[in-house]
């Protein structure tokens, strides 16, 4: 990869970790408070870190680590270098998105802020912290369009050819994000800065929160289809195989494109104010959108057992021996796709109507999504950084630091277990989620999740200790690791595969999006237009 193109990935990249630092930082405190085991001081609070914690690790971690790892991938799959116009809308998007983070993180510091990572109305922040949010929306979109540039460049130098894999998947989840970012782009502007700048004295709480949802599913797919990019493309590389079908897997891609985002209201499926009938087109659609990770995780086996086997791996399950265990840009994010297997399955338990009713706003959520988005995503993430960073930097991934990434994959690993277990039991036996230290004033149930609370707290310790080990390694392999190439794994399939020509015509896949957009959100939007309540009174939190 060109130095100019490394340099702007690079530059995405650690102000993911530093982000990723901070927010580690603030996730081991609150777990502590939660678990009694420390007080904090009089002058933070327990909502303060967990916003800190949320908004850090939830959307300026994995936002910017997305960009830097998309850009450097286009620019590997399309010649090494990333189109001028690419480099220029890279670097204006990544002033924009650092800019809007110092907001965010200088208003949640003042504690004018603490409105956790969903900012849901009727808490208020300070105008400051939306109008971040909305820089790091519009860095983002314009990161999209530097992508888009090179792909044009491409296909006008390639008429005719089906794009890299790489980069379609990197353009199909920059389409998704782009539509997706629209409504909370709208709630942002037209609701929540007037209101948090005192031009209107209420808003439509209802309305505020199904275009916030409009946006916050997609949002977890925007953090998992990168991660996919890396197992579809990088690791059949690093176990030495191939892809297992090229249209299959823009056949997923264009699938989480489609139903990723007309589904937000699973998350809103105990709340009035949307009728019984559109949220089961919602929950329909919701399980729609489970199919491509079930396509994933077949393409994973095949990719692993066929490689296995041509390695000499024979019987039921002697294959699995064959794979590179002691890698770990191989390691981390297998690891990752184990924890996927509960958390897909605990997904669907939280679109299931009735059962929503037990688990939601329980702890057991923020257990799902510590095993998608904390386990499965930021595994595959640390794995890919393992070999990004010095493949960017021109080091070696040596065998030292590989080896101090396995033992940080398995602190990891071990932490994540743990907390988010205690958090599935809690949850289950209802327990809320984001709740300071509390004993309901020594209510028996209560003090029945006093132990798991603890096992939280040392699992949180336990990621604390990885993330830190983390950082250190990726501190050596961007200045210290030897000079060296390590090799940028780009996969490519067995034998030249016939795509579909259908799966890259856009103006078809965005139709389409548009017309299940409108028919999930087109009428309960318009009735909650129509019929909205008087208004919630601004609760400030400053
Ligand atoms: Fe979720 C809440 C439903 C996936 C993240 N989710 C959340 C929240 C977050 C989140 C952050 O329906 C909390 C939001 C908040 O603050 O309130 N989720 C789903 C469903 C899926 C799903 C149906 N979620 C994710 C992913 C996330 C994520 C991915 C982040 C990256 N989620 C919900 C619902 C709620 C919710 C409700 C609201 C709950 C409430 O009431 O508040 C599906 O997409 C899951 C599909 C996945 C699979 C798994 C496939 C497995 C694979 C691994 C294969 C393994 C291999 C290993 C190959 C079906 C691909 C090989 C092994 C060998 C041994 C060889």
């Amino acid at each position: 990869i060109q130095r100019s193109a490394a340099t702007l990935s690079l530059a995405y990249v650690w102000v993911a970790y530093a982000a990723f630092g901070l927010a580690a930082l603030a996730g081991m405190l609150q777990g502590m408070v939660r678990g009694g085991i420390i007080e904090l001081p009089s002058w933070t609070n327990y909502y303060q870190i967990l916003t800190a914690h949320g908004v850090l690790m939830a959307l300026i971690f994995t936002t910017f680590f997305i960009v830097g790892f998309i850009f450097s991938g286009v620019a590997r799959t399309t010649g090494g270098s990333l189109h001028g116009a690419a480099l220029k809308f890279g670097w204006a998007g990544w002033i924009l998105m650092v800019t809007g983070t110092l907001m965010a993180v200088v208003t949640i510091v003042m504690n004018e802020a603490s409105v956790l990572y969903t900012f849901y109305a009727p808490l208020k922040a300070s105008p400051y912290f939306y109008i971040g949010s909305a820089l790091l929306v519009v860095g983002s979109w314009l990161a999209g369009f530097g992508v888009f540039a090179s792909y044009r460049k491409w296909k006008k130098e390639n008429p005719g050819k089906m794009s890299p894999l790489f980069v379609f998947m990197g353009v199909t989840t920059y389409v998704m994000w782009i539509i997706a970012t629209l409504p909370v782009a709208v709630e942002v502007l037209f609701q929540l800065i007037p209101w948090s700048l005192g031009l209107v004295p209420t808003i439509n709480i209802m309305l505020s929160r199904t275009l916030f949802w409009f946006f916050g599913h997609p949002l977890v797919y925007f953090w998992l289809m990168p991660a996919y990019m890396a197992w579809y493309v990088c690791i059949p590389r690093i176990i030495g195989g191939h892809v297992f079908s090229d249209s299959l897997s823009r056949l997923a891609f264009i699938c989480l494109l489609l139903f990723s985002i007309p589904v937000g209201f699973h998350h809103q499926l105990m709340e009035p104010g949307i009728s019984a009938g559109w949220k089961m087109i919602h929950v329909v659609l919701t399980l729609i959108v489970v199919i491509p990770s079930l396509m994933t995780a077949f393409s994973m086996f095949a990719v692993f057992e066929t490689t296995g086997r041509k390695k000499g791996g024979s019987g039921l399950f002697g294959w699995l021996k064959k794979l590179p265990w002691t890698d770990v840009r191989f390691f981390a994010p297998f690891v990752g796709m184990l924890f996927f297997i509960p958390g897909g399955a605990g997904g669907i338990i939280n679109a299931s109507n009735q059962i929503n009713a037990v688990i939601h706003n329980t702890i057991w959520v923020t257990g799902h999504f510590h095993i998608t988005v904390g386990a499965a995503v930021a595994l595959t993430f640390f794995g890919v950084s393992f070999w990004l960073i010095p493949a960017l930097t021109g080091r070696k991934l040596t065998k030292i630091a590989n080896r101090m990434g396995m033992v940080q994959t398995v602190f990891w690993a071990v932490g994540m277990f743990l907390m988010s277990l205690a958090m599935h039991t809690m949850g289950l036996q209802g327990a809320p989620r984001r709740t300071d230290y509390t004993t309901y004033m020594d209510h028996p149930t209560a003090l029945g999740w006093m132990d798991y609370q603890r096992v939280m707290a040392f699992g949180g310790g336990l990621l604390f200790v990885s993330a830190v080990l983390l950082i250190l390694i990726l501190l050596y392999l961007t200045f210290y690791a030897p000079k060296g190439n390590t090799e940028y794994p780009i996969a490519e399939t067995e034998t030249k595969q016939e795509v579909p020509r259908i799966l890259e015509r856009w103006p078809v896949w965005v139709g389409l999006v548009a017309f299940l957009i409108i028919l999930a959100y087109g009428y309960p939007i318009m009735e909650q237009i129509q019929h909205q309540a008087p208004g919630s009174p601004p609760f400030r939190t400053w």
